[in-house]
């Protein structure tokens, strides 16, 4: 099974990711359903590591994460080949990350050391991109790259598996984990 573990996006914040994705006019658009933020990709794994780890992120006790897009980035540096909304990188953020990475160590998973950039991918694009794409990358770029958006907090987060298709990857949820809301202030 091919697992990676995610956040997902409070509704609001999702419309906000769908209006980011109708501006690009280029490549395809993550699939609504599809849209959120990688904790941790695991790459395939036996059944009997799945079923470990769901324990350990099971056992897992972290607050509720503030999702808020601060600005807008392409990942891939000269050969662009991924639109993404990036997440500021708040300390429960930062902490959830690291346990969901440490639970999957505990259930003898090997992971790679990867610099934790928080994102949702929105679109991804071809190899080779037609001539008017520079124009229309940094008419997004100079739209999205300061922009700030609330999106509210993510009180969950899945284990993922993910099908490798010729039309784009199929997610299904395999679990779901709470985080602590945490209290409004008076
Ligand atoms: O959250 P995003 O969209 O950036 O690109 C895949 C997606 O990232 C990434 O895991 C997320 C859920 O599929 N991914 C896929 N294969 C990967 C790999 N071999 C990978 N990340 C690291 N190594």
């Amino acid at each position: 099974m091919r697992l990676f573990i995610a956040l997902d996006p409070p509704e609001g914040l999702r419309d906000a990711l769908m209006d980011m994705q109708d501006g690009l006019g280029l490549g395809r658009e993550v699939p609504p359903e599809n849209l959120h933020v990688t904790l941790a990709f695991l790459g395939d794994q036996p059944e009997a590591s799945a079923e470990l780890l769901h324990e350990m992120l099971g056992a897992i006790r972290a607050p509720a994460v503030r999702l808020t897009l601060r600005g807008a980035e392409m990942f891939g540096g000269r050969q662009p080949r991924a639109a993404v909304a990036l997440v500021e990188k708040v300390p429960e953020l930062v902490a959830l990350q690291e346990k969901v990475v440490q639970a999957a160590r505990m259930a003898g998973i090997e992971l790679p050391r990867r610099r934790f950039k928080p994102h949702f991918t929105l679109m991804r694009l071809p190899r080779f991109l037609p001539d008017f794409a520079e124009h229309r990358i940094a008419a997004w770029l100079g739209r999205n790259g300061d922009l700030v958006y609330a999106g509210g907090d993510a009180l969950q987060f899945t284990l993922y598996r993910s099908t490798l298709h010729g039309d784009g990857p199929i997610y299904d949820a395999l679990a779901q984990y709470p985080l602590a809301p945490t209290e409004e202030p008076a």
